[in-house]
């Protein structure tokens, strides 16, 4: 019997726990069945409550404080004590049958996704044939606010690719929080940045770039030691954007990261997505036919 599965990932305060929100509401409205695992040690609050939440097993809290570490290490604390602790995702996903869509809603930390083995480790042990066998995707939100400052963009994707060249399992990489940029950025420009390359940096309006005015540093962003002017020096220098051109061509060559629209608001945009997903990971091919009840029978016209 296979399981599917979702990971929903992405920087911190991309919009992950909102998206799982809208999809478990979205499957229920649709009488699909959600199963939906809190990932993130550090989650105080959900719109959904988790079927299953790894602060059960140990919180971010309980780590920082008993072994003393920051909320960098102690994330990574959570997951080294969750891959020992192995049973705890066993026992509650094991019964789960072909009809539920398992969402595991992941913390924001970045270096989880770029440089530690731990989430393929995870994904290995979840995906593999023999233990929970479950047909895992992975959804990777970025920001949509991102597309108006170039760099911050280009950063944002090499780590979608990071993560998608790590985690070896097929990767859906999300523009979120469409809503804040349909109006500030014309919809043939934002269909630009769903196949990013290098010419997005050829008319790119932030300070420092190629014809443009390099910004003056307000008081408010100085903090008085003078980072604030030596950082925008920097954001203005030859150096920084020919580290933005070689991401950017590091992204374009390899060519992996395409993204989809999400708008959580919208629930045809949600739906949408799930198709990705579901495709993906052939759920409907292996959904049994099912009996619909009485109360699903559509009555046949009457014959005048
Ligand atoms: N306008 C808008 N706001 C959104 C959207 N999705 C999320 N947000 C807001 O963005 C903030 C962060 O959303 P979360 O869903 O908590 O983001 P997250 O990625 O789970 O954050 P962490 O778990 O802390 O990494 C919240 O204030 C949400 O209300 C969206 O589609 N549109
Ligand atoms: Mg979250």
């Amino acid at each position: 019997m296979s399981k599917f599965g979702v990971m929903v990932m992405g920087p911190a305060g991309a919009g992950k726990s909102t998206f799982c929100s809208a999809l478990i509401t979205h499957l229920t409205l649709n009488r699909r069945s959600a199963f939906y695992v809190n990932l993130d040690p550090a989650a105080e609050s959900f719109d959904h409550e988790p079927d299953l939440d790894i602060k059960d097993l140990i919180s971010l809290k309980d780590a920082m404080e008993e072994v003393g570490l920051g909320p960098n290490g102690g994330l990574i604390y959570c997951f080294e004590f969750l891959m020992e602790n192995l049973d705890f995702l066993t026992e509650a996903l094991d019964s789960l049958t072909e009809e539920y869509l398992i969402i595991f809603d992941m913390p924001g930390q970045i270096e989880l996704y770029t440089h530690i083995p731990i989430l393929p480790a995870l994904a290995r042990f979840l995906s593999h044939t023999g233990s929970l066998d479950i047909r895992l995707c992975a959804t990777y939100l970025l920001e949509a606010t991102f597309v108006v400052d170039r760099a911050k963009f280009f950063a944002g994707s090499l780590s979608a690719m990071s993560a998608m060249i790590m985690l070896e399992i097929p990767h859906l990489n999300v523009l979120s929080k469409m809503d804040l940029v349909k109006d500030q950025v014309r919809r043939k420009d934002l269909n630009r940045f769903l196949t990013p390359d290098s010419t997005l940096l050829d008319d790119d309006p932030a300070p420092g770039a190629i014809g443009r005015e390099p910004r003056s540093t307000t008081e408010d962003e100085d903090d008085g030691s003078g980072n604030a002017h030596e950082r925008d020096l920097i954001m203005r220098g030859a150096s920084f954007r020919r580290l933005n051109r070689a991401v950017a061509g590091l992204i374009e060559n390899f060519s992996m990261v395409n993204y989809l629209k999400l708008d959580v608001s919208d629930e045809s945009s949600v739906s949408a997505i799930l198709s990705y997903i579901d495709d993906i990971i052939q759920y409907h091919e292996a959904q049994e036919p099912k009996e619909l009840g009485d109360d699903q029978f559509e009555e046949p016209p009457e014959e005048s």
